[in-house]
């Protein structure tokens, strides 16, 4: 093989991303990541292990990894940690009663050392159903102005309207290709500590 051969095999190496998606159960994972598929949403069951889905965004291929939320199931989310670039952390909006089981989870998880360094994204999903928290309250509620470890954002979106999803994905791979690929792809916030941006 070449030395260019080599080198080009590397760049599209480069140019792939790992992408987690967690939250609790009927959170709207699965749903999302169907909708931005261009898949039919309807129907979709709890998922019991994992699916993966191939996204080609830009120049970069995204490897998302879609884990069932069950309180039985979480203890295998750890088997997904490695070489996690982006946690995508999906909110039922509408669920006010298990924000704080929530929010245990989601700072359990930003301790753990195989997650360390990469981006957080949390989508406040189902903003399409009334009466559903806004993002700022949920800001509040999942406590995520004490997250200094990692960078994050906090998006309202809805897969069943599809509010958001693309723009969740374009900070999603600004972020890591920023870190990652020194800014090699947006002129997105470079604090190395924390990168706060709160739509609602
Ligand atoms: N109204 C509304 N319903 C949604 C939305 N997203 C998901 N749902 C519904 O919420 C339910 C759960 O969605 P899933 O996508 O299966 O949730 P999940 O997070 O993958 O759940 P697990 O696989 O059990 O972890 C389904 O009935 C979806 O139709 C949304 O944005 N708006
Ligand atoms: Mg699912």
């Amino acid at each position: 093989m070449g030395l260019l051969t080599i080198i080009r095999k590397n760049r599209l190496k480069e140019k792939e991303m790992r992408i987690l998606f967690l939250g609790l159960d009927n959170a709207g994972k699965t749903t999302i990541l169907k909708k931005l598929n261009g898949e039919d949403i309807s129907g979709i069951s709890p998922t019991l292990g994992f699916n993966i889905k191939t996204f080609v965004h830009g120049k970069y291929t995204l490897n998302v990894w879609d884990v069932g939320g069950q309180r039985t199931l979480r203890p295998y989310w750890r088997n997904y940690f490695e070489q996690t670039d982006a946690l995508v952390w999906v909110v039922d909006s509408g669920d006010r009663m298990r924000m704080q089981d929530c929010k245990e989870e989601l700072h359990s998880l930003l301790l753990e050392d195989r997650l360390a360094g990469a981006s957080l994204l949390i989508f406040a999903n189902k903003q399409d159903i009334q009466g559903s928290m806004t993002c700022a309250e949920i800001r509040d509620a999942l406590d995520l102005s004490s997250i200094k470890s990692h960078h994050w954002k906090i998006l309202p979106c809805s897969a069943v309207t599809g509010e958001n999803l693309i723009a969740g994905l374009d900070w999603v791979v600004g972020d890591v290709a920023d870190r990652i690929y020194y800014g090699s792809s947006s002129a997105l916030p470079t604090n190395p500590q924390t990168a706060e941006v709160v739509v609602s």
